[in-house]
């Protein structure tokens, strides 16, 4: 066994929560060798919920649970950890307008990202699945000067994972036989999942369906998966988004396959014509625990579009929240 590491979770008491802390702690996302000291945030009175978790965590008596720290203190959660997935956020309420849900979650990400900044080991790898991700994972990022601006990434695996599963169903495959799956810009309605580049057992996926099964069932369903799922379930996606974030942080930690590459919400660089500024889906590879944007793709006029499209979105969100930016 190797030596433990720290993994905060906030909205550890949530319904991701509690299918993500179990996986973790199972060994599911850094490997059966790989001990886990779980921190685990929540707001003051969800604490007696997030203690019944607690318990449970020890019942399942895991090898790979090296200990457990449950607190209501964003300092003490994020002392020393390695790694950190975001979690909790401020829903959206009824009659709640985008300026007031950005302004809510300001006052969680704001903290959050100072707290890391002061306390959290200096490669931390933090993942920001509460929504809205990528602006949230900006205002944390902007508040931890003293961080690399790459320790901070947004959940966009969820759209790749139901991309992968939309596709596999349409043409007959499994998805193992997919490679090169690539989810462009927000987690939002107006994220572009591409299939311009992606295989299906090594021929290209562009060939496999029709245009307008492209653009008229493919991209609307997997933009709207997550208000099917609440339609459906009466909740919104817990389990498949938990099962994300472990794909999310496990390929962080410990690379992506050769010849494929997966979609994380990472700082834009400017590639393809995406100025700095702003979270955005890119495909990237991994290595030694760190992520390259895939370059050179070809982008066509169908594909500028929606690429420009989910920028613009970003870009108003960054507008939004710019005045909680540490100077
Ligand atoms: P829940 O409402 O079940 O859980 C959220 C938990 O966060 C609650 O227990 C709450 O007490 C806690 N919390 C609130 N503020 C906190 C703070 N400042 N510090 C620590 N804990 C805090 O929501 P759940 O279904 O678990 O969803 C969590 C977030 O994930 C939501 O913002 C949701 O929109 C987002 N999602 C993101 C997805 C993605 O792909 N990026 C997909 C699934 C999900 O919709």
């Amino acid at each position: 066994m190797k030596t433990p590491v720290r993994v905060a979770v906030t909205g550890a008491a949530g319904q991701i929560g509690y299918a993500l802390l179990f996986r973790i702690a199972a060994g599911d996302m850094l490997g059966p060798d790989q001990p886990v000291i779980l921190h685990l945030l929540e707001i003051t009175p969800a604490l007696p919920a997030l203690q019944g978790v607690v318990m449970e965590l020890n019942d399942c008596a895991f090898p790979t649970l090296a200990g457990v720290v449950a607190t209501d203190d964003v300092n003490v959660a994020f002392k020393d950890v390695d790694y950190a997935l975001l979690v909790g956020a401020r829903p959206r309420g009824p009659g709640m307008e985008r300026k007031d849900l950005l302004e809510a979650n300001g006052a969680i990400f704001a903290p959050q990202g100072k707290a890391l900044n002061d306390h959290a080991k200096r490669d931390v790898k933090v993942l920001v699945v509460g929504n809205p991700a990528n602006t949230n994972a900006l205002i944390a990022q902007q508040n931890a000067p003293d961080l690399d601006p790459n320790c901070f990434t947004a959940m966009v695996r969820l759209d790749h994972n139901r991309a992968l599963s939309q596709l596999a169903e349409k043409t007959g495959a499994h998805t193992t036989d997919i490679k090169r799956m690539t989810i462009w810009g927000n987690h939002s309605s107006t994220q572009y999942p591409d299939i311009h580049h992606a295989t299906i057992k090594g021929r290209p996926a562009i060939d496999a369906v029709d245009g307008a099964w492209y653009k008229d069932t493919f991209i609307p369903t997997v933009q709207q998966r997550g208000a099917a799922i609440i339609k459906a379930r009466g909740a919104s996606s817990a389990a498949s988004a938990a099962s994300a974030a472990i794909d999310h942080m496990r390929d962080w930690a410990r690379g992506t396959a050769d010849g494929d590459w997966v979609s994380m919400g990472i700082p834009s660089d400017g590639s393809y014509g995406i100025r700095p500024g702003v979270i955005y889906g890119y495909p990237v590879t991994i290595k030694d625990g760190r992520f390259t944007i895939v370059q050179g793709l070809e982008i066509g006029t169908f594909s500028r579009e929606r690429m420009d499209a989910t920028d613009k979105e970003l870009r108003e969100e960054r507008a939004g929240v710019e005045h909680l930016f540490a100077q």
